[in-house]
């Protein structure tokens, strides 16, 4: 596979000479000071395939062209938004650049409620606890009958660590969940928004009512409205599965395990709409056998997301090593299946100083370089095995 790795721009404190020193072939990026909505016109794509080029690389893949939220609830304004989203792959397409991620989570792009959960080695992970995202839900939120959506195991220990939590627990919580997962990815919230939970909790309204079979809908009609553009330019999209691949926060979610795969393949059955292949986020539930999608879905993957995850006895989930075996096995089906797939590291630990870096939460320097070697690593012993 292409490696590659997700930077965030001029502004990015990892610079594209630092990239080149360990290997990194493609780069993987977004014109992040556009607004989600607003066309990516030639010339601004350009400018960002000049900067890559310059320093002897390539922009492989765009992560992410933001799909806006009416489009996701069909609002009345989703048609113009279509248009120009459809304008910004015919520019991106005139550029050549050819492999665009999305996501069509409503509100929420990803989940997580601890950005330095300690290992015992000294490093520290992203770690997802099941009892204090129910307790955002609940006692932070306050959505309407948020309980019933937990099993009681869970309840239990979010009334357990209710009776502790202060002000500055409920503050670190609303920070980790909607404002620094979020901002930086094009998010919903930013870190300028002085009340980010009434935002929040307007965001969530739009979706009253709107059923998974409705996003399907949704989800379907976009895919069909951009297919032109796509085969017009060889365009191949690739949607990211939803992380974590569950039903959070009374939000219907759609890319969450093989049937909800299969179902948006064979719904616009034309090549250029494919799969991020995101191990990690499929493999936080429990219901998803990560290698055998990986085997089901290689010739529908235009992009890779290498990582995996844990998920405990009680639905908390963590990041595993770059080399656990199920990574090892997704790894040799996409190297064999299409060595020119991009690939990218994220979510790797925080080591050696990253954490006083001030990086952008899931995407540490040392800890990605680290699983960027393991992953080559198993990418070239694989390439002994044929
Ligand atoms: C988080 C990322 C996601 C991803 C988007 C793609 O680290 O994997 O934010 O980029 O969901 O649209």
């Amino acid at each position: 596979m292409e490696k590659t790795w997700r930077w965030f721009g001029p502004k990015d404190k990892i610079t594209l000479e630092m990239l080149r020193q360990i290997g990194v072939e493609g780069i993987v990026t977004a014109l992040h000071h556009i607004p989600n909505g607003e066309v990516w016109t030639l010339d601004e794509v350009n400018r960002m395939k000049h900067i890559i080029e310059s320093a002897g690389l390539r922009w492989s893949v765009v992560e992410s062209l933001p799909v806006s939220e009416p489009i996701k609830y069909a609002g009345p304004d989703r048609d113009a938004l279509i248009e120009n989203y459809k304008a910004s792959l015919e520019n991106l397409g005139r550029a050549g650049v050819r492999t665009v991620c999305y996501n069509f989570m409503p509100v929420l792009d990803w989940a997580r409620t601890e950005l330095e959960y300690p290992n015992a080695d000294g490093t520290s992970n992203l770690y997802f606890n099941r009892a204090e995202f129910a307790y955002f839900d609940c006692h932070i939120l306050g959505r309407k009958d948020a309980r019933l959506d937990y099993d009681a195991a869970t309840l239990e220990r979010m009334d357990a660590l209710a009776a502790d939590m202060d002000e500055e627990g409920r503050r670190r919580l609303v920070d980790t969940i909607i404002v620094k997962t979020q901002g930086f990815v094009n998010g919903n919230i930013s870190e300028d928004d002085l009340k980010p939970v009434e935002k929040f909790r307007e965001l969530l309204a739009l979706y009253d009512g709107i059923s998974r079979d409705d996003l399907r809908a949704n989800m379907k009609y976009f895919l069909e409205a951009i297919m032109p553009v796509c085969r017009k330019w060889d365009i191949n999209m690739c949607v990211h599965p939803d992380d974590p691949p569950l039903q959070i926060l009374g939000l219907p979610r759609i890319v969450t395990c093989d049937e909800d795969i299969e179902w948006f393949l064979n719904a616009v059955p034309d090549p250029h709409n494919g799969l991020t292949f995101c191990a990690g986020s499929l493999s936080a539930g429990a219901h998803n056998d990560v290698p055998a999608l990986a085997r089901k879905y290689a010739s529908r993957t235009h992009f890779v997301h290498a990582r995996i995850c844990n998920v405990l006895p009680n639905g908390d989930f963590k990041e595993s090593t770059h080399l656990d075996p199920r990574l090892i096995d997704v790894v040799r089906t996409f190297e064999r299946a299409n060595a020119a797939l991009p690939m990218r590291v994220d979510h790797a630990p925080l080591m050696l100083g990253d954490d006083k870096m001030g990086y952008n939460a899931g995407y540490s320097f040392h800890g990605r370089m680290l699983a960027l070697g393991m992953v080559s690593g198993i990418m070239a012993t694989v390439n002994t095995e044929k």
